[in-house]
């Protein structure tokens, strides 16, 4: 080892050094071996004479995107198909669609003014569906809330999918006070959604190191993180990657790259080499994937928890997919995209049939198959959605509970002010009327 005050007395260039590279990617066979400086940030970091600026992680090319299937649903040439068998094949078609299912009800349900607000998955079912079964039934999610899908894969009840839309007594895990998509289920190692753009990543990188110092669960469980590419653009983003890398702790950061952060096209979000570029800046595995194929996300995903469980680190996945839908049901996309554009997109590439298309190949599938599995995803759905309508929401005095063991005086205060205005106006003025009726107990504050 040498001494601070020999470095400082020495110029690097004279020094022989006992850190010498020459690596078959960074020396050409004859020229002479590399050296390193002693750069304390950069230890490894080559001393070169060629004044070379770079701006890209491949030089002079994008990172690539690992397909398993081509956008008819065939495995391409030299791909390797993800080990599955026809159950779970299956299974992953059922789930991805249920989404579609449950997304084209609730949201005309909220269209009718019976859910307050929604948020579909169209178009990036095989991402989502795709990942969460790469996954261990105990990995805690961190999702964003485009993430329905993971529960869907989780068996999370649809009678529950439908309690957090209505706010009813389904509800289980937030009771109602939570806006429609913002799911939570401790059962299912699904942490609450908020709503705040990127929370949920430096959050992540807590519940990973967590992980990594539970001696029960290190090894074992593994922590992943979904987020848009554009709440990639928050400082949030850079602040749990950083974290995530230098703390470690088994994590998956997980980007659904659907082109779009409401409005705002990627263009507009990066001029760089998508999110999967950021990765090898924060030393992380990182892999680029086909979000529309699903075998494709399985396989990848599959592969990143493997390595972040064993090697108790993160690794990043970039999901490059497409948002068939609107951001949510408060957006009209049509404003900034054209429609034919959307149209075009239903058929390119489209997850759905991909997959499809793979189970026939197999045997596994065919019309009969689809027309049963289409009626009876249909008939669940209606008969949880007509279950929900006529369930109510909970007590109303829950506004009220919940945060605090003893209410706080100002708490006491605002449920007396509600009790007054609910005396005045609770059965006279119309949208009150209609409202409280709703509640358990005829929406009465208790004493
Ligand atoms: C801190 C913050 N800023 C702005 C918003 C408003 N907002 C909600 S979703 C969204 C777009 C996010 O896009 P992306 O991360 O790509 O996810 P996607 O909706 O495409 O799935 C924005 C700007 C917010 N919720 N939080
Ligand atoms: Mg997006």
């Amino acid at each position: 080892m040498l001494s601070l005050r020999t470095i400082r007395a020495r110029s690097w260039r004279s020094i022989p050094l006992a850190r010498t590279i020459a690596t078959s990617e960074t020396s050409a066979p004859h020229s002479p071996p590399q050296r390193h400086g002693f750069l304390p940030g950069a230890p490894a970091s080559a001393i070169t004479t060629k004044l070379h600026f770079f701006n890209s992680v491949l030089e002079q090319s994008q990172i690539p995107t690992y397909r398993v299937l081509d956008g008819s649903g065939n495995i391409v040439e030299g791909a390797v198909e993800p080990e599955i068998d026809e159950a779970f094949a299956r299974r992953l078609y059922h789930t991805m669609n249920l989404l579609p299912v449950l997304d084209t009800l609730l949201y005309n349900v909220q269209r009718q003014g019976k859910i307050s607000f929604y948020m579909t998955t169209h178009g990036e079912e095989a991402s989502v569906v795709g990942s969460a079964a790469a996954l261990g039934s105990r990995d805690e999610v961190l999702g964003q809330y485009r993430e329905m899908g993971v529960l869907l894969w989780r068996d999370y009840p649809l009678s529950s999918v439908m309690g957090q839309c209505f706010s009813n007594e389904n509800d289980d895990s937030t009771k109602g006070r939570q806006m429609p998509v913002h799911f939570g289920s401790p059962e299912h190692h699904f942490h609450t959604i908020s709503s705040p753009l990127a929370t949920q990543i430096p959050q992540a990188a807590g519940v990973a190191y967590a992980l990594k110092r539970d001696t029960e669960r290190r090894g074992k469980d593994c922590a992943i993180c979904y987020f848009g590419e554009g709440a990639a653009s928050e400082g949030d983003f850079h602040a749990g990657l950083g974290m995530a890398s230098v703390l470690g702790g088994p994590l998956i950061f997980f980007c659904r790259n659907n082109g779009f952060a409401i409005s705002t096209p990627t263009t507009d979000q990066y001029a760089g080499d998508g999110i999967a570029a950021r990765g090898p800046a924060y030393g992380m595995d990182t892999v680029r994937v086909d979000g529309n194929d699903v075998l494709a996300v399985l396989g990848a995903v599959r592969e990143a928890r493997r390595r972040a469980v064993t090697g108790g680190k993160a690794v990043l996945v970039e999901a490059m997919t497409y948002r068939v839908g609107h951001h949510s049901t408060s957006d009209d996309s049509y404003a900034y995209r054209a429609r034919q554009e959307v149209e075009d997109w239903k058929k390119i590439d489209n997850p759905l049939h991909r997959m499809r298309r793979y189970l026939e190949t197999k045997g596994w599938w065919d019309a009969a198959a689809e027309e049963a599995l289409k009626d009876s995803q249909k008939k669940i759905v209606m008969e949880a959605f007509r279950a929900a309508e006529n369930t109510p929401k909970p007590v109303l005095d829950n506004i009220f509970t919940d945060v605090w063991d003893e209410m706080p005086w100002i708490l006491k205060e605002q449920k007396e002010e509600l009790r007054e205005i609910l005396r005045k106006y609770g059965d006279v003025w119309e949208p009150y009327k209609t409202e409280r009726v709703k509640f358990r107990g005829n929406g009465v504050l208790e004493p």
